[in-house]
């Protein structure tokens, strides 16, 4: 890529917008700033959808604010880098994520956590110094999503949200590894650490569930029981290693724990739970066995959902209960491994891909993934 006619300057580019809550986007010409310091500005290869991009598209409430550029499952190559950016040079292939790795900081350095105290994760309309980079052709701020907004041929992103990759991976495979799919395997991997020979009970089969049963299913589990109020997903469930099912509307009168109980021998050493309902915490804390049970929770529900626990079955059996974001994955490190065991044909994201769009028809890919029809739909910025 030659920037030389770019670089320093604001670009004119394509962009879907997020104009008012739960109408569909529409496509505009935009202006993207060049990056400040600690920022590169990146030209987007593709994006695909993931359901966090719909559910702040359907907010009314804050923290949902309009306009906005949303997307943040995505792959570019980096076009020109701000002020200080040595880690990132023009022509670099990156993926950017919402989770902040500044690589340097107390818990960036620590092998016990990938919650960056230099740049704290937040819901934040704005880059990380609380401006935005994008305005429209009227001169009318955008608001950015997640420290990503990906729907646009151009964005701007600080280096702590970016992670440089081999470009040996396809783009349609490597957007995957920027939220979903990540946050799922990683769920398994890094979070819950799930050993060979172990027992999962995966709460929702939606992708990321999916996500968590290739994790698993890497990780050598046995057996590996999906969970979902759809009797279909047994049969997609199958393909990322899924080996047994409940299907919660035909339990009856029994609990769900009862019937995973019964499944397990006294429950599963690691349940997930992937919907983001608090009711399904504490059913999955219930699932997981005494001593050693693990329950990690993926799922987003409702602001100020609460959860209710017996403090004494807490401190009778043991168990843990812990939240996974993007799976505990550390973007900088863990990325790189991830994508070596693609190549290495070991980890399968292939059959993540269902659906792929042009940016003109990215209402379609949403849609899709509202009716339950895909999984990811990658979104091509140049096709
Ligand atoms: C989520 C994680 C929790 C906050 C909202 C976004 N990540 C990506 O989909
Ligand atoms: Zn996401």
């Amino acid at each position: 890529m030659d920037n030389s006619t770019t670089s320093g300057k604001p670009i004119r580019c394509r962009a879907a917008i997020a104009r008012k809550a739960g109408e569909p986007l529409v496509i505009e010409e935009v202006i993207v700033a060049p990056p400040k310091a600690g920022e590169v500005r990146i030209k987007i290869i593709c994006s695909s959808l993931c359901h966090s991009d719909i559910t702040f598209l359907k907010l009314k409430d804050p923290p949902a604010c309009f306009p906005r550029i949303l997307g943040h499952e995505s792959v570019g190559v980096v076009e020109s880098v701000g002020d200080g950016v040595t880690a990132f040079v023009e022509g670099d292939t990156v993926v950017p994520i919402f989770l902040p790795d500044c690589a340097e900081c107390r818990d960036c350095t620590s092998n016990k956590s990938n919650l960056c105290s230099t740049f704290p994760f937040k819901v934040s309309p704005w880059m990380h110094d609380g401006s935005s980079r994008f305005t429209d052709l009227k001169g009318e701020t955008l608001y950015h999503f997640l420290f990503v907004s990906s729907f646009t041929e151009y964005t701007v992103v600080h280096t702590a949200n970016v992670t440089k990759i081999d470009p040996v991976i396809p783009p349609s495979r490597a957007c995957l590894l920027s939220c979903g799919v990540s946050t799922g395997v990683g769920a398994a991997w890094r979070s819950a650490n799930v050993e060979a020979g172990s027992t999962v009970a995966i709460f929702g089969l939606g992708s990321i569930g999916l996500a968590v049963a290739e994790g698993a299913r890497l990780c050598g589990a046995t057996k590996i029981i999906g969970i979902d109020v759809n009797p279909e997903k047994y049969e997609i469930g199958k393909r990322f290693g899924v080996t047994d099912f409940v299907d919660t509307r035909s339990c009856g009168e029994r609990r769900l724990s009862e019937i995973i109980n019964e499944m397990t021998g006294g429950g599963a050493d690691y349940c997930f739970e992937c919907v983001g309902k608090a009711s399904l915490v504490e059913e999955a804390y219930a699932c997981c066995r005494k001593g050693w049970g693990k329950t990690v929770v993926l799922g987003v529900d409702k602001p100020g959902a609460q959860l209710t626990l017996s403090s004494f079955e807490v401190l009778h059996t043991g168990k843990a209960l812990l939240g996974s974001l993007f799976g505990g994955l550390k973007p900088k490190s863990d990325i790189p491994i991830l994508i070596k065991r693609y190549i290495d044909q070991e980890l399968e994201l292939d059959k993540f891909v269902t659906h792929e769009v042009s940016l003109d028809d990215i209402n379609k890919a949403i849609d899709l993934l509202l009716e339950g029809k895909s999984l990811r739909c990658v979104i091509w910025m140049d096709k």
